[in-house]
Formats: C-alpha cells, sequence, structure tokens
C-alpha cells in the first residue's frame, strides 16, 4: 500500500511548535513516543476521524474513551445546538444541575451527593482533598501506573504521559507532596497492607482506577478490589475509585457495579461530559457534607455545572441509562476485535498479550502475562511502535502510546472490523 500523505498535518505540527509547548495541549497526543509527527484532525463522525489531508481513520481512541456512542452522536449534537443559544455560562445554580446530579445517582451506586468541576484531574484532586479533610490524615495510596490526571500529589510513579515520557520524577511537585504519595504495585495486596501498617494512622485515603486504562487496559484479579475495600475498612481510610475511564462505559454504574464494590468517593470525567469538559467527585453524605459550602473543604469552579458541558454530559449518559444494550453490543464488538487480532498476531509468531474488559482493551508485544506497570514496562515497545504507523498508515488510529487503553465505540461496525484486521493482515512477522 502507498504510504498515505499527511503533508499538511506535518505543516501544521511545525507551525504548533511555534506556539504551543511541543505543538500540542496535551503531550500524548505529540507522537513523541512513538515517533513521527501528530495527525492534525479535522473532524470525526461516527468510528471516523478525518485529518486535515483528507485522510479517514477508523478511531480506536474515541478522545480517550467520551465518544462511546461515536463522534458527533446527533441527539448530543442536537441537545448542544438547541441549548447554547440561551448562553453559553451563567455561573449561577440552573435546574439542569439538579437533572445531571438527579440522573447520575440513578445510575451509579452508593452516591448522595455529587459535585460537578470541569475534568477528571479537578475531580481526583477535590476527592483526594476531601479524603484528606474528612479523616485529618495527609497520605495517599496510589498505584504504580494509575493516572489520576496531573494534579501535583498524583504524578508519582504515573501511568499515560508520564509513562510514555519516561519521566521519573516531576520537577515543580515538591518533595513534601510527593512524599505523602505511597505507591504500591497494581494487583498487588500485600505491597498496601504493608504500606498501612509502616504508617498507621497517617494515610488518607487509597486512590484506584478500578480497571486500569493508563498503562494498557489493566484488569484487576479477583479479589483484589474486595481486598482493598477490607483494608480501607480496617483502617478507617477513605477509598477512592477513579472511575474517569469505566465510569459509564463498563456499565451505567461503572466499576463499582460491575464488581459490586461500593467505594467511599468515586470520581469521573470523559463520558460524564459526552465529549466537553466536565468532571465530577461524588459519593455518600457522611464524606461529601465536608464539602463547602456545607463544610469548609474548600472547591470550586468557575465554569461547573456549565450548560452546555451539562447538556451533552445528560443526553448521553440518559441514552446510556435507557438502552443498557449498547454495553452488550459494545463489549460483544470488542471482543471479537481483541480475539481476532489475538489469533492475527499468533499466526504471524509475534508474541503479545491482550487485555479486555467491555470496551476497553490493549495490545502488549510480549508473552507475558500484564498485570501491573513493571510487567507492562517489560512489553517491546519498538514493535508497539511499529504497528502504531503500520496501523495508522492503513487507515486505523490506535492511542499513540503502549501505555494507553482503546476505547471501543457502539458505532464501530463489522466492516470497520474486518477493514482493521486486514491492515493487520500486513503487518510484518
Ligand atoms: N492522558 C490522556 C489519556 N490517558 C491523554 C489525553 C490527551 O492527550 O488528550
Amino acid at each position: 500500500m502507498e504510504k498515505i500523505s499527511y503533508t499538511k498535518s506535518q505543516q501544521l505540527f511545525e507551525r504548533a511548535q511555534q506556539h504551543i509547548p511541543g505543538g500540542v495541549n496535551s503531550p500524548v497526543r505529540a507522537f513523541r513516543s512513538v515517533g513521527g509527527s501528530p495527525v492534525f484532525i479535522k473532524k470525526a463522525k461516527g468510528a471516523y476521524l478525518f485529518d486535515e489531508d483528507g485522510n479517514r481513520y477508523i478511531d480506536y481512541i474515541n478522545s480517550w474513551g467520551p465518544m462511546i456512542l461515536g463522534h458527533a452522536y446527533q441527539p448530543v449534537v442536537d441537545a448542544i445546538c438547541a441549548k447554547v443559544a440561551d448562553s453559553t455560562s451563567f455561573g449561577a445554580p440552573t435546574e439542569l444541575e439538579i437533572q445531571m446530579a438527579e440522573l447520575i445517582k440513578s445510575m451509579v451506586p452508593n452516591v448522595d451527593l455529587i459535585r460537578m468541576v470541569n475534568s477528571g484531574t479537578e475531580a481526583c484532586m477535590s476527592a483526594v482533598r476531601l479524603a484528606r479533610g474528612y479523616t485529618g490524615r495527609n497520605k495517599i495510596i496510589m498505584f504504580e501506573g494509575c493516572y489520576h490526571g496531573h494534579a501535583d500529589s498524583f504524578l508519582v510513579k504515573a501511568g499515560s504521559g508520564i509513562a510514555t515520557l519516561g519521566i521519573q520524577s516531576v520537577p515543580g511537585v515538591s518533595k513534601a507532596l510527593a512524599n505523602d504519595t505511597l505507591t504500591a504495585p497494581y494487583n498487588n495486596l500485600n505491597a498496601v497492607e504493608s504500606l498501612i501498617a509502616q504508617h498507621p494512622d497517617e494515610i488518607a485515603a487509597i486512590i484506584i482506577e478500578p480497571v486500569a486504562g493508563n498503562m494498557g487496559c489493566i484488569i484487576p484479579m479477583k479479589g483484589y478490589l474486595d481486598g482493598l475495600r477490607g483494608l480501607c475498612d480496617k483502617h478507617n481510610i477513605v477509598l477512592i475509585f477513579d472511575e474517569v475511564m469505566t465510569g459509564f462505559r463498563l456499565a451505567p454504574g461503572g466499576a463499582q457495579q460491575l464488581y459490586n464494590i461500593r467505594a467511599d468517593l468515586v470520581t469521573y470525567g470523559k463520558i460524564i461530559g459526552g465529549g466537553l469538559p466536565v468532571g465530577a467527585f461524588a459519593g455518600r453524605k457522611e464524606i461529601m457534607q465536608h464539602i463547602a459550602p456545607m463544610g469548609s473543604v474548600y472547591q470550586a469552579g468557575t465554569l461547573s455545572g456549565n450548560p452546555i458541558a451539562m447538556i451533552a454530559g445528560y443526553t448521553l449518559l440518559n441514552e446510556l441509562k435507557e438502552n443498557s444494550f449498547h454495553y452488550k453490543e459494545l463489549e460483544a464488538k470488542t471482543k471479537k476485535l481483541s480475539g481476532a487480532i489475538r489469533k492475527l498476531l499468533a499466526e504471524k509468531g509475534i508474541a503479545h498479550t491482550i487485555n479486555q474488559l467491555g470496551s476497553m482493551m490493549s495490545v502488549h508485544f510480549g508473552s507475558h502475562p500484564v498485570t501491573d506497570f513493571e510487567s507492562a514496562k517489560a512489553c517491546n515497545k519498538d514493535l508497539f511502535n511499529k504497528f502504531f504507523h503500520h496501523m495508522l498508515n492503513h487507515g486505523v488510529y490506535l492511542p499513540p502510546s503502549a501505555f494507553e487503553s482503546w476505547f471501543i465505540s457502539s458505532t464501530l461496525s463489522e466492516e470497520d472490523i474486518d477493514q482493521t484486521l486486514s491492515a493487520l493482515e500486513n503487518f510484518p512477522s
């Protein structure tokens, strides 16, 4: 196949680098680890991205999760257009915010109160502050390779862009704050137990992606999340599920519903905004009532509960709530795709491990099980980079990093899956 042309994208990248750090507004987009220059997107519809050179790609990122029903999902587009004429922000309460809270509470277990924010980062940062304020303790435990946004407390052994760029420690994060973040390997309960034993009555919260999506897709082992719940109960630690990726994606009630485990606090982002910048944190009243103005743990935002973001998220969540068949279909498609890729790579004799749960999956080039950050890092990155560019050049847009999950949308068709597989057939063994 002829190499497709990226001329316009390359020109735009040159221009972008003169004005924007690294030419991008979020590091993973820069293609630094896979090499080459990023594709500039002009528009998207359904399962497809269209770049500035007129190339079409089957999209396996879907804006890193929000586009679960595909790009430019018509009911969301219509709802935004209808709402926008009434102004884009008030900085004052609206009925729509109540409707949004009511809808989320009807979908998600164990939530009495919910506060809307503007991103997943804000949600996780605020949840940790709340846990600290509620318990009067400072330390938190997070897991190597997880990513909870770019707030200072979370940039210790984190996944996503930190892992992609191989950043060991982040300048600008004070030692004092970094010392309050303890890390344990994912899927290792003993490591968490020993951290708790080393820091008795010091740990405010354990924050975890219940299914990790920032070191590829990593699935919790049987009993692991239950074990964390038990430890938190025993030691009065606030258990925070970061469901920015998994919320409304793995089930209407997210991983809490899927694994039947109740976290004390839960954070959301991505799907909750239908593609607009939204996040949220939520939990039982006993804890949430400490947030201002009910309590004195301060948190605020001029654009929080923004009407355009609310109507986009409300419309998407409502569809997911009313039509739970979406989840079955998404899972079936993702299983089919991952199973077929597994078969093809095996036929080619390429060592690989594919993790898949619901509509999240990732391809790792290594024959060992990928269950944590170490095993994810031990995979063949050079081969992933070749795979990424091969697929891109055949019209398939994958995450430009081995440390990210794929997100499947309901608009992905059988033909799209077939096209993806034929692209892979040409991948040299
Ligand atoms: N860190 C995001 C994925 N885990 C990437 C966000 C972006 O670059 O848009």
